[in-house]
C-alpha cells in the first residue's frame, strides 16, 4: 500500500507525463473490486446519477448496487418534474430512487432546489405576475422536509455564476436574480438549513476542472463568490465540482486545480465531484484511442481532487455509456457513440474505470509501458 507521501510524489511526474504513460491498464488487483469500495477505502464515496429508466434494467440495477454507494437522481429531483403544477408535486420518480438507495445501502443526494434550468414552465409567467410571492423559499421547504433524514446531501443552487454575463458579483443572469436579486443564494441556503439541519448544503457548479483564460476567470470568481459567502455567515457546507471534462478539448492543469481546492479547504469547505463524466467528442474514430484519452483525463483530475483532504465524494453523471442519449448527427457521421462513463454499452468496465479504480486506490500511474 503506498503512503499518502508516495503518492504527492506520483503527482510530481507532471503533466506531460501524466498523460503519455499508461493509466488505464486492468490489472488482477482491482477485479474483484468495486469503485465504491475502492474509494470507501481512502475514506471517499463513489456513486453516480441515475434514472428510474435504469433502475428497470435487470442487468443493470445489480451493477448499479455493487459499484455505487451514494445515488443522485438524474433529473427525477428537478423542479419542471417534481412540480409540474404550482404547488401540486409529483415525487414518484424521487422516491423510487430514494427507496432504491435506501433498499441497496447507498447514499443519497439531492439535484437541485435552484436552478436556472429544468424549471416548469409556469414558473417564470407566476413569478412575473406575482414578483412579490415567495417560490423560492416555499418550494425549498416543501422539497426538503419531505426528504428530510432521507437525503444526506443537497445540491441547494445549482450554476448560479456566470463570469461572462459581466457583473461585477460574477453572477448569472437568471429568472432568480431578476426575481429576488443577488440575495436569493442566502435565502435559499438559510431555508435549506431551516428545512433539514442535518443535511449538507452544496453550491455546485462547473467551469473550475479545466485550463484556459474562461476558467481562469471562473475560478477567481467561484472562490470570491464563496468568500462572500461564508463572510455573511451563509450556510454552505460544500463546493459540488461537476467535473464535466473534454478528452479532445480544454485540459485539466493540475497545478492550477490542486491551488484552486486548496483556497477551497481553507474556507472550511468540503468538496465532491458530483457529475463526472468525460466527452470524448472530437477525437480520433478508433475506440481503443478515445477510451484512453478518456481514462487519462479522469486520471489527471482525480488524482489532483483525492489527493485533498477536503474530498468526500465523487460521483459520475451516469455508470453507463448504455444510456447515453443517441450520438448526433456528427458523432453518427464518423460512425462512432459516446463513450463518456466507466462501463461500456454493455456494461464491462472501460479503461475510464480502470483508471478511476487506481486514482481510488492512490496508486502511482503506471510507468510500465
Ligand atoms: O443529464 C441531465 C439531463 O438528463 C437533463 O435533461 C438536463 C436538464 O435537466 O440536465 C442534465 O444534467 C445537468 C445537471 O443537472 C447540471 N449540470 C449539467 C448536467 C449535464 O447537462
Amino acid at each position: 500500500m503506498l503512503t499518502r507521501r508516495d503518492f504527492a510524489g506520483g503527482l510530481a511526474l507532471g503533466a506531460s507525463a501524466l498523460s503519455t504513460r499508461a493509466l488505464a491498464q486492468p490489472t488482477g488487483d482491482f477485479a474483484p473490486q468495486t469503485l465504491g469500495a475502492l474509494a470507501g477505502r481512502r475514506g471517499c464515496l463513489y456513486g453516480c446519477a441515475a434514472t428510474t429508466f435504469e433502475l428497470r434494467d435487470h442487468d443493470f440495477a445489480p451493477l448499479l448496487a455493487r459499484e455505487a454507494k451514494i445515488l443522485v437522481p438524474e433529473y427525477e429531483m428537478k423542479r419542471a418534474v417534481l412540480e409540474p403544477r404550482p404547488g401540486a408535486y409529483d415525487f414518484d420518480g424521487a422516491d423510487a430512487l430514494s427507496a432504491f438507495a435506501q433498499r441497496t445501502g447507498m447514499q443519497f443526494r439531492g439535484h437541485t432546489l435552484v436552478w436556472h434550468k429544468a424549471n416548469p414552465p409556469w414558473l417564470g409567467a407566476a413569478i412575473a405576475a406575482k414578483p412579490r410571492d415567495d417560490f423560492l423559499v416555499r418550494y425549498i421547504h416543501d422539497v426538503m422536509s419531505r426528504y428530510r433524514g432521507r437525503v444526506a446531501s443537497w445540491d441547494v443552487v445549482n450554476e448560479a455564476l456566470a463570469p461572462e454575463h459581466g457583473r461585477r458579483d460574477a453572477m448569472r443572469e437568471s429568472l432568480w436574480l431578476r426575481a429576488y436579486g443577488p440575495d436569493y443564494i442566502q435565502a435559499a441556503f438559510h431555508a435549506a438549513r431551516a428545512a433539514d439541519p442535518a443535511a449538507q448544503l452544496v453550491y455546485n457548479d462547473w467551469g473550475c476542472e479545466a485550463d484556459g483564460p474562461k476558467h481562469d476567470l471562473f475560478r477567481a470568481a467561484t472562490l470570491d463568490f464563496l468568500e462572500r459567502m461564508k463572510a455573511r455567515g451563509v450556510p454552505i457546507d460544500a463546493y459540488g465540482m461537476q467535473g464535466h471534462l473534454q478528452a479532445f478539448g480544454a485540459k485539466v492543469d493540475q497545478r492550477k486545480l490542486r491551488i484552486f481546492l486548496e483556497r477551497l479547504d481553507a474556507l472550511g469547505l468540503r468538496i465532491l465531484v458530483t457529475e463526472h463524466d468525460v466527452d470524448d467528442s472530437g477525437g480520433p474514430t478508433d475506440v481503443s484511442l478515445r477510451d484512453r484519452a478518456v481514462a487519462d483525463a479522469s486520471r489527471r483530475f482525480l488524482d489532483v481532487v483525492l489527493d485533498n483532504r477536503a474530498t468526500t465524494a465523487v460521483l459520475t453523471w451516469g455508470l453507463s455509456d448504455r444510456f447515453l442519449d443517441p450520438p448526433g448527427l456528427r458523432a453518427r457521421l464518423a460512425g462512432y457513440s459516446p463513450r463518456l462513463l466507466p462501463l461500456d454499452s454493455n456494461l464491462q468496465r472501460k479503461p475510464m474505470w480502470w483508471a478511476m479504480a487506481g486514482s481510488f486506490s492512490g496508486m502511482r500511474p503506471s510507468l510500465a509501458n
